[in-house]
């Protein structure tokens, strides 16, 4: 992906990105990053497939609860839909190539601004997606996953596929069938279903049991077209606990699995697990990747980072290598992501109004995720690290431990044992020594 593709004429001053390595002094270059570099079996291109998210870095216009637009994008000058869409397609492709970003993700709504039509939505949409499969073929750029926008609109403030109301829930499923459509178009390997508003505000208006059901029922339908039209990739389900909605259905990894299960969707389903998402859930990252990962079901990644002082899903790029590299672990030690990537959901500040500071943004976020690599693989291979935890977990893989690991003994055969043994010996954790461990390697 070294060739420029298209007229540069949103990011003129700014030229290939490259890897220089890590005694490099230039900001616009990585220093970790080295996409054909082999860690663990694979390249660094292969274990990540990093990804623009299109709705952050080329609709986001720095607006908050407070204030309106920072950021007046050139590419968003146009009257025409189509003509405006097309120069934000440009823009976006001029600035994956740039980035030696290998793919991207969107909502249907990123793509091509919607009206409240939904056959002018239809014919939009398929007009963008001609558009980007010419971006796509001359780049070699992919579609990681394509989403539909079940949140934004005022139609949907009662949720989408969980809304009391069927005729809105009918709307929902309009938008997810055009956005399946796009996606297959694209060759789009994944499509995400984050829950937005599928969730509530009050129980006194609730019918909790019914909703759950309602969208249930409208994963196996959206499943059923998708796999009916040629689809085989992987449906992803990302979680989040709370935000629009104060209870959000798809709470955490958990509790998503436990849904899959009970409505019968193991199989095409796995998870997208965001960094903020998971502490706003009370958890780590680590927490909700080690659910994911348990259970067959580690997806793909939504890589950001939250706040320590503030509440809410602030989106920033990942910096916190400690929390990386602990996360790198737990993917690598997995056999790494089940089909998805690393889409960069997240976002420049309100106040980063220079066209390079969303290539800082991206350089950071790339190169953190390659250094935690690094330093994640070390771990495995050269330290204790493995020993340690497998040495905790000894006493269950001989004698007594084994046979209550197999299913052999009886209640009464424990407390046989907790006499014939007497008080056992206090084991230390040895969580300081890890910490430590961790820190030595970074
Ligand atoms: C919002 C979610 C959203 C999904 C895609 O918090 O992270 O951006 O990733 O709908
Ligand atoms: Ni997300
Ligand atoms: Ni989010």
């Amino acid at each position: 992906m070294d060739i420029l593709v298209g007229n540069q004429t949103y990011f003129k001053e700014i030229g290939q990105i490259k890897y220089e390595g890590p005694d490099s002094d230039n900001p616009l270059a990585f220093r970790w990053y080295d996409a054909s570099r082999v860690v663990a079996g694979k390249t660094m291109a292969e274990h990540f497939k990093f990804a623009c998210a299109y709705w952050h870095s080329f609709n986001g216009n720095g607006s908050d609860p407070f204030g309106g637009p920072t950021l007046f994008f050139p590419w968003d000058k146009k009257n025409g839909i189509i003509d405006r869409a097309k120069d934000k397609m440009d823009a976006a492709f001029e600035f994956m190539t740039k980035m030696q970003l290998p793919y991207y993700c969107f909502h249907d709504v990123d793509l091509v601004d919607f009206t409240d039509n939904v056959l002018e939505n239809e014919d939009n949409l398929a007009e963008i997606v001609a558009y980007a499969k010419e971006k796509q073929r001359l780049s070699g750029i992919k579609l990681l996953w394509g989403t539909a926008n079940l949140f934004s609109h005022h139609r949907y403030m009662n949720g989408a596929s969980t809304n009391p109301d069927f005729h809105v829930l009918a709307h929902g499923g309009a938008q997810v069938k055009a956005a399946l459509d796009a996606t297959i178009a694209l060759g789009g390997e994944n499509y995400v279903f984050w829950g937005g508003r599928e969730g509530y505000m009050s129980l006194l208006n609730t019918n909790m049991k019914r909703e759950q059901e309602h969208l249930a029922r409208f994963l196996h339908l959206s499943k059923d077209y998708a796999r009916k039209n040629g689809f085989t990739g992987t449906f992803f389900i990302e979680p989040k606990p709370c935000e629009p909605t104060k209870h959000q259905y798809d709470f955490d990894a958990a509790t998503v699995i436990g849904f899959l299960q009970k409505y019968d969707l193991l199989g095409d389903f796995k998870l997208n697990l965001e960094v903020n998402h998971a502490t706003l859930a009370g958890h780590t990252f680590q927490h909700e990747l080690q659910v994911a990962a348990d259970a067959g079901l580690l997806g793909s990644i939504d890589a950001n980072r939250g706040d320590s002082q503030n509440g809410w899903d602030t989106d920033q790029f990942p910096t916190d290598l400690n929390e990386l590299t602990e996360s790198l672990l737990i993917i690598l030690e997995a056999g790494g992501l089940q089909g998805g990537g690393v889409n960069f959901d997240a976002k420049i500040r309100r106040n980063s109004t220079d066209p390079t500071d969303l290539f800082y943004a991206h350089i950071g976020g790339m190169d953190n995720f390659a250094r935690a690599l690094v330093i994640a693989d070390n771990i495995l291979q050269k330290s204790d690290y493995k020993k340690i935890r497998a040495e905790r977990y000894a006493s269950f893989d001989t004698g007594a431990g084994a046979e209550y690991e197999k299913g052999n003994l009886t209640l009464e055969n424990l407390r046989d044992f907790a006499v014939e043994h007497g008080e056992p010996a206090r084991i230390s954790g040895r969580q300081e020594y890890l910490e430590n461990l961790i820190n030595r390697y970074i």
